[in-house]
């Protein structure tokens, strides 16, 4: 490295070690190793403005080993972001400090994306180097044309995730997307060849990827491999090797330098041998100016690519929320004229064919279900290799970077992706699922077969405790329709919630309509209403939810011919329901004393509605492989034996 650069590296690597060190936590390691790779990446490549870190067409720089945040908050404060100030790195890890533990996105910071679980950002950058081509198709190059760069360590290469995404990014030659593999060697346990003795290049290059190694600390060899990148046919992978803990005498190469504050002492022999003579979290005048005209260097950019994009309108920024009305009207309409019993994957599958005319930000797909899931329509175009003039996206056995890979492309523009697989299977998508909410993403996970009303296929594919622990993330609403006009009202919901995910649970097996008339208002708006009761007085609630409202109103029809007259409240959603006014909560749940809930999965979530002397209805074993009707026969699913039970209940 020449002096000059080897000086604003040096500034990450110091601001790093000393911000871990007044913590007294955190990961030095990776920004002492990498700070040479990123100084001549910013420097020279990467194309973005610290005065405007919304600007679509800036390159994405997404630090996928989130553990090294410091190398991330540095690189912004040095660079001039408003986002980070000198005083919020000095308060790493601190409460409310914008410099959290890990990278958390917020809008208009220069923190792409939230990552810490590793491998997440790989699959991200996937989401952002495909949004980046479909946009470039729709609007030309001079509009979208950026690089995807992202920062991953063993670690993440090591991760599932990392797998899945890398193979559908080299499948789809998304020759944007370049990963900077910061190749020391060295984890948490040790050093790597503990577990670990893949051929990379051979790994990288049998999914389509290119592979260039360089030394991570070599400024000619990094600045060759980024030279050669920007021309790039597929999608490619910089192998640094990098010492990690670099300049420090005693830990640089062990896994000591990864994630525990190096110590005074080792501090100030660092600074002797880096010769960095300043004072912690001084950046000498000369280097930080030199650091901010880096940052500034991105205005031109930007001025140069807005003469191109002219007054050419960007439909990102367009609101379809009046047009969801009139589509979500006519179709309930539409609806209620046959009243014709359907599963509500179907149902999902025809409002579909709709939003997907309406709305070109729609990014549908399906991890290798889409005839299961019901997400392809004939109104979807493909997206295939090298070839991304299209809406839908056959993601493949990969359910859990379909995942990340949504986040990506919500993250980069807000286009409105949906994917689908089987609800058993949000297992697979949980890590990415928790992330939506958390970076609060309208990512909509459309998961069919949502109970053992799937039948025959049994134990393995029947969700039992999914729903129970998805209703518990934060942040996520999950849906679960009982029929066409719920499957209509719950999908607008979806789309209107700009800052949640939605998990959307459909039934491969018909449904009889429930809701038997047009009314404009959309009743799963409030996540649980009432759907019917037989008398005005009645001494019995029954709440249900999805394929399980039909056998509410059937247990609730048998029993008022016994004089035990009730309400059904259908619950398509109980994370909404549970932020209603306590008025309306009260009406809905204490209204009689006696209270039972039906849902074909854990009981977990009702015994909160109906107390500690009503009947939950539902399954807290395993499944059972058999045509559904038996099925739910078994587990005791049948108004008649619901109707015994209720009538003992209430006579006890
Ligand atoms: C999914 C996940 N599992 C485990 C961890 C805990 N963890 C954080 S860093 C790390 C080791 C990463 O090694 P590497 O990528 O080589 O980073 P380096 O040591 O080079 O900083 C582990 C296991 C995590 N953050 N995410």
């Amino acid at each position: 490295m020449s002096k000059q650069n080897k000086d604003l590296a040096n500034a990450i690597r110091f601001l790093s070690i000393d911000a871990v060190e007044k913590a007294n936590s955190g990961h030095p390691g990776l920004p002492m190793g990498m700070a040479d790779v990123v100084t001549i990446l910013f420097k020279y490549y990467l194309k973005f403005n610290s005065q405007n870190p919304n600007w679509i067409n800036r390159d994405r720089f997404v630090l996928s080993a989130g553990h090294g945040s410091m190398l991330l908050y540095s690189l912004l404060y040095l660079t001039g972001y408003n986002s980070i100030s000198l005083n919020d790195i000095k308060n790493f890890r601190q409460l409310n400090s914008i410099c959290a533990g890990h990278p958390e996105y917020e809008i208009n910071t220069g923190i792409e994306t939230t990552t810490g679980p590793l491998g997440q950002g790989i699959a991200n950058a996937v989401g952002f180097a495909l949004a980046e081509e479909i946009l470039k198709k729709k609007f030309g190059k001079n509009i979208l044309n950026h690089k995807t760069y992202v920062l991953a360590g063993d670690g993440c290469l090591m991760e599932g995730i990392s797998h899945e995404a890398l193979s559908l990014a080299g499948h789809l030659k998304l020759k944007n997307l370049i990963m900077l593999f910061d190749n020391n060697s060295i984890s948490i346990d040790g050093p790597t060849s503990l577990s670990v003795s893949d051929n990379f290049k051979k790994r990288f290059n049998s999914y389509g990827w290119d592979f260039i190694e360089i030394d991570g600390h070599n400024e000619k060899q990094i600045t060759k491999a980024l030279k050669k990148v920007q021309k790039a046919k597929l999608p490619t992978a910089i192998s640094c090797k990098t010492t990690i803990g670099y300049g420090s005498p005693n830990k640089s190469g062990t896994a000591s330098a990864h994630g525990n504050p190096l110590g005074k002492n080792e501090i100030a022999l660092v600074r002797k041998k880096l010769k960095w003579d300043h004072e912690p979290f001084k950046i000498p005048e000369k280097i930080l100016s030199e650091w901010r005209e880096i940052g500034n260097k991105g205005i031109k950019h930007e001025i140069k690519w807005k003469k191109k994009y002219k007054s050419k309108k960007i439909f990102l920024e367009k609101n379809f929320l009046n047009n969801f009305n009139k589509i979500f009207e006519t179709q309930k309409q539409n609806t209620i004229k046959t009243l014709e019993p359907m599963a509500t994957r179907k149902s999902s599958e025809k409002i579909l064919s709709f939003l997907t005319e309406k709305i070109d930000t729609l990014i549908g797909g399906s991890a290798d279900l889409s005839g299961s899931n019901n997400t392809k329509t004939k109104n979807h175009k493909i997206i295939k290799p090298g070839n991304f003039k299209g809406n839908y996206i056959h993601y493949g056995v990969r359910e859990h970077a379909m995942s990340g890979i949504m986040n990506g492309l919500a993250l980069h523009s807000r286009l409105i992706p949906y994917g689908g697989t089987f609800l058993i299977f949000s297992d697979y998508c949980k890590p990415s699922i928790r992330l939506s909410a958390l970076m609060k993403l309208r990512v909509i996970y459309i998961m069919s077969h949502d109970s053992i009303g799937l039948g025959e296929d049994g134990p393995t594919h029947q969700p039992i405790e999914q729903l129970s622990g998805l209703r518990s993330i934060p942040n996520l609403n999950v849906f679960r329709p009982a029929d066409t006009t719920e499957t209509l009202e719950c999908w607008q919901i979806a789309l209107e919630n700009l800052n949640t995910p939605s998990v959307i649970a459909l039934t491969r097996q018909k449904l009889d309509q429930v809701r038997k008339e047009f009314v404009k208002e959309n009743r799963c708006f409030k996540g649980a209403y009432e759907l019917s009761r037989n008398n005005e007085k009645i001494n019995l609630t029954i709440f249900a939810s999805g394929s399980e409202v039909n056998l509410a109103i059937e247990v609730s029809h048998k029993l008022a011919t016994q004089n035990i007259y009730s309400k059904v409240i259908s619950v398509p959603c109980l994370n909404i329901f549970q932020k209603q006014t306590s008025n309306y909560k009260e009406k809905i749940l204490n209204e009689t004393k006696h209270k039972v809930s039906i849902e074909a999965a854990s009981t977990d979530n009702w015994r909160k509605f109906v107390g500690n002397n009503g009947l939950c209805f539902g399954i807290d074993s395993f499944g059972k492989s058999a045509p559904y009707k038996d099925a739910f026969k078994h587990f005791g699913l049948t108004s008649e034996n619901i109707v015994i039970k209720i009538k003992e209940m209430i006579n006890n």
